[in-house]
């Protein structure tokens, strides 16, 4: 992309309305814009990243096993009734009525949905295991929306739904979602924390949260401090190996790690003293087992293996997609702006041109972005008639993490310069290195956006 083309509506002032970094941040760099309390506009560059982070959902989702599939954002109130929901879920639900005078409402979450939707066409445990799920915009009519498209009213979410036989295969597909999140998340460069929680308005007795932490977030947190020390990194696992998955949910949760819900005071005080830790954390998923509750009240059955006709064990499971846009900058900013991890970042790398208009230097900067697009990744070339300063005040703010310098003096040796936004650090090689330097950083990342 060159940027005299682009639409990147940067922001010098800081805008009064944002208290945290990552709204600051995402305001100033264009990335979104706010049309009513809690609802956005995504803007190219937010677009961009917002559109990398759900294929990032889809591919580990996939991984695992899961079907992707759409569901509306608007759903019949009938349903809710035959859950009760529809009267207990309070002021959090937007309803809407239509011209016939149905009660319509704004999809909060999806599990009477894809209840229906499975009672339809499902009837023997032939068809089980199935994990169906979809990312689509929810509307939650918040109290107090805030801090941008960290607490919105309408957002993003990837929400999934396992359908089992039995408790044990239900409890496998709950550590299953437990590990495809532990990949999804690291993918993403960050480390977020699963950590028992409360169930709320969802229901069931198992659920933990993942927690991104950070100063800014909203939930407290009480953890043993060794669970920091966690990766599940690149090894190699068996999504239907009850085992494997079960091994990893015992790794992962074991230490001592559980918000304010359900934070136990004299168990935490069985962590050795200097490991004990009370911070906050930006929650960026959560996953349930409730059993029979959804398929009880709404009839979704199945004949098991013996020809009795019972309730199917479910749970549901979600990733805040879009919150976790300003997750991933609370975790990696500095002063100047926002650092993206090289799996999310919206282009691969920038291209400045010290010199627009200088022959030598505008032919560099093209064969430079030829070269990278054809290699499959996406520059962002600052093509503007711009002072330096200004190129790298901007390019800094919208935190690509490699910067290619393009300068008529530097072509006079044959270089060009290649900085790391995260150390600031700059080499020079020529610009045939730099593209091989840049390649090869982004070998086995490269997820396109849009
Ligand atoms: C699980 C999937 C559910 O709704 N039903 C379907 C279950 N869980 S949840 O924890 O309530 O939401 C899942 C994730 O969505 C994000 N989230 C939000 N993001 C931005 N703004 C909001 N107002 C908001 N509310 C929830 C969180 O990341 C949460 O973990």
């Amino acid at each position: 992309m060159r940027l005299s083309r682009y639409f990147l509506p940067v922001l010098k002032e800081t805008p009064a309305e944002a208290q945290i970094v990552s709204h600051r941040y995402m305001l100033r760099a264009g990335m979104i814009k706010q049309n009513a309390a809690g609802i956005y506009s995504w803007l190219p560059l937010g677009f961009k990243v917002l559109r990398k982070l759900e294929n990032i959902v889809h591919e580990e989702q996939m991984r695992a096993g899961h079907v992707p599939m759409l569901m509306p954002t608007l759903q019949s109130a009938d349903l809710w009734r035959e859950s009760g929901r529809y009267d207990d879920y309070g002021e959090e639900m937007l309803r809407i009525t239509d011209r016939q005078g149905r009660d319509m409402l704004y999809g909060p979450t999806n599990e009477e949905m894809i209840t229906d939707i499975f009672r339809s066409h499902v009837g023997s445990y032939k068809d089980l295991p199935l994990t169906l799920y979809h990312i689509q915009w929810k509307f939650r009519d918040e109290m107090r929306p805030r801090f941008g498209v960290m607490r919105g009213r309408e957002f993003f979410m990837k929400d999934g739904y396992n359908f089992d036989l039995t408790k044990e295969d239900a409890l496998h597909a709950y550590n299953r979602h437990l590990v495809s999140y532990l990949r999804t998340y690291e993918r993403m460069g960050l480390q977020a924390i699963p950590m028992r929680a409360d169930s709320g308005p969802i229901g069931g007795e198992d659920t933990h949260e993942f927690l991104v932490l950070a100063e800014t977030g909203e939930s407290e947190v009480f953890y043993d401090s060794a669970v920091t020390d966690l990766r599940f990194g690149d090894r190699a696992i068996n999504y239907d190996s009850h085992e494997e998955c079960a091994a990893v949910m015992q790794e992962f949760t074991t230490k001592y790690a559980r918000t304010d819900e359900t934070h136990d005071e004299a168990l935490f005080n069985e962590v050795p003293e200097e490991r004990r830790r009370v911070a906050r954390g930006i929650e960026v998923g959560q996953i349930f087992y409730f059993g029979t509750k959804y398929s009880e009240a709404m009839g979704a059955k199945v004949q098991g293996p013996d020809g009795k006709v019972v309730p199917v064990h479910m749970g549901s499971h979600g990733i805040g997609v879009s919150r976790l846009l300003g997750a991933i900058i609370e975790a990696s900013h500095d002063d100047k702006g926002i650092i993206w991890p090289e799996g999310v970042t919206p282009f691969h790398c920038g291209i400045v041109n010290l010199k627009q208009g200088d022959e030598e230097a505008d032919a560099a900067c093209d064969t430079l972005y030829n070269s990278l697009t054809a290699l499959g990744l996406e520059p962002l070339y600052d093509d503007r008639n711009e002072r330096a300063g200004g190129k790298f005040a901007t390019m800094d703010l919208i935190g690509l993490p490699w910067r290619i310098t393009v300068g008529p003096r530097g072509l006079k040796n044959g270089v060009v310069e290649l900085t790391s936004r995260r150390t600031g650090e700059s080499e020079e090689m020529t610009p045939a290195m730099a593209v091989e330097r840049v390649a090869q950083i982004y070998k086995g990342l490269t997820v396109r956006g849009i």
